[in-house]
C-alpha cells in the first residue's frame, strides 16, 4: 500500500438558490454526517475541513432581484454573491497545495468552484450528469440556474464576458459529459453545433461506461494541466441516489459509478472536484450522501487490495 500523496480540503457550499426543492442546502452537513473524513482516511489521503460558506437563506431573499433585465435566472444576485466568495477559496486551496473537495449545494455552485480551479490554470472538466447544465437565463425552461452552470463557465451567449464566472473558463473541447438523459431542446442545438463532447445513457449502454469515461479522460486532459470532475449525485439511477431533487430514471449503477471513479483515481489528473445536489430531505436514510462519500474516496484512490 503507497500513501497517497494528495491533501484535500473540504469546503461546504450549502446552497438552494439554483432550484426549486427545498433541502439541497442541508448536502454538505448530510455528506460530513455520511463519513467523508472517515472514508477519505481510510483511502490515505489527508484531509483538513475549511467549513462551510455563510449563506443567506432564501427565504429572506428576492428570487426576483436584478431580473428581467437578465433573462430569467432566480435568484441570480446570491449565486453571483455565493460564487464569487467560493471561487476565492478554491483558488486559494489549489495555491496552499490542497486538492478542493467542494460539496453543495446545487449545481449552480459548480460556476464558483470551476472559476477557481481555472483561475490559474487551463482545466478541462467532466461533468458526470443526467442533465447538460447548458441553459442560460434566456433558454432556461425552469429559471433554476442549477441547469446553467456549464453554459456559464463556456461563456454561452449572455453568460459571455460574466465576471464571476471568469467566462470562459473552461473550453468546449475539454469538457465531456457523461450520462445524459435530460436534455433540452436549445442544450440539444448547442451540443450539436458545438466541440463539446457528450456521452448519453445510450452510448454508455452501447459501448459500456468504462470506454465512454476513458474518452471524457482523453478530452478532458488535451493540452491542459489537468481536469474538473463535477459529480452531479442525479447521474446515478434514482433507486440507488433518491435524495436528489430532480431524480431522472435509468442512470449508471453503484458498480460502475465507482469503476469510473476509479479510472479517474488511475489517471491522476483530477485537480478539483465537487459533489453537488444531495438533498437529504428527499433521501432515505442518508443514502445519498454516504454513496456520495464512497465515491470521492473511489476518485481520491481508494483501493481494495
Ligand atoms: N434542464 C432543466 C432546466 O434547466 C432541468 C435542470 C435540472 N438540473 C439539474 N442539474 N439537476 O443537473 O431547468
Ligand atoms: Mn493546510
Ligand atoms: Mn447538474
Ligand atoms: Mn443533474
Amino acid at each position: 500500500f503507497e500513501p497517497n500523496q494528495r491533501s484535500i480540503r473540504v469546503i461546504g457550499a450549502p446552497t438552494d438558490y439554483g432550484q426549486d426543492r427545498r433541502g439541497v442546502d442541508m448536502g454538505p452537513s448530510a455528506i460530513r454526517y455520511g463519513g467523508l473524513s472517515d472514508r477519505l482516511a481510510e483511502a490515505g489521503v489527508a484531509t483538513e475541513d475549511a467549513g462551510d460558506l455563510l449563506v443567506p437563506r432564501a427565504e429572506e431573499r428576492d428570487p426576483d432581484y436584478r431580473t428581467p433585465s437578465q433573462g430569467k435566472a432566480r435568484f441570480l444576485r446570491e449565486t453571483e454573491d455565493v460564487c464569487t466568495r467560493l471561487r476565492g477559496e478554491v483558488r486559494e486551496s489549489l495555491a496552499d497545495g490542497h486538492t478542493p473537495l467542494v460539496l453543495g449545494g446545487d449545481h449552480s455552485i459548480a460556476i464558483g468552484t470551476v472559476a477557481g480551479a481555472a483561475a490559474d490554470a487551463d482545466i478541462g472538466a467532466i461533468w458526470f450528469d443526467a442533465h447538460a447544465d447548458l441553459n442560460t437565463p434566456t433558454t432556461t425552461p425552469s429559471g433554476n440556474v442549477h441547469g446553467m452552470p456549464l453554459a456559464a463557465l463556456l461563456g454561452v451567449d449572455e453568460w459571455a464576458g460574466v465576471d464571476w464566472a471568469n467566462a470562459p473558463s473552461l473550453s468546449r473541447e475539454n469538457v465531456a459529459i457523461v450520462g445524459l438523459r435530460s436534455v433540452d431542446d436549445d442544450e440539444r442545438d448547442l451540443i450539436a453545433e458545438s466541440e463539446i463532447s457528450a456521452y448519453t445513457m445510450s452510448d454508455i449502454d452501447r459501448r459500456g461506461l468504462a470506454d465512454v469515461v476513458s474518452d471524457a479522460l482523453d478530452v478532458a486532459t488535451d493540452g491542459t494541466d489537468g481536469y474538473h470532475v463535477s459529480l452531479d449525485l442525479d447521474w446515478l439511477d434514482p433507486t440507488i441516489a433518491p435524495g436528489v431533487g430532480t431524480p431522472v430514471r435509468g442512470g449508471v449503477t453503484y458498480r460502475e459509478a465507482h469503476h469510473s471513479m476509479e479510472q479517474v483515481a488511475e489517471d491522476g489528473g483530477m485537480r478539483s472536484m465537487e459533489l453537488v445536489e444531495v438533498n437529504p430531505t428527499l433521501d432515505q436514510h442518508n443514502e445519498t450522501a454516504e454513496l456520495a462519500v464512497e465515491l470521492a474516496a473511489s476518485a481520491f484512490g481508494k483501493r481494495i487490495l
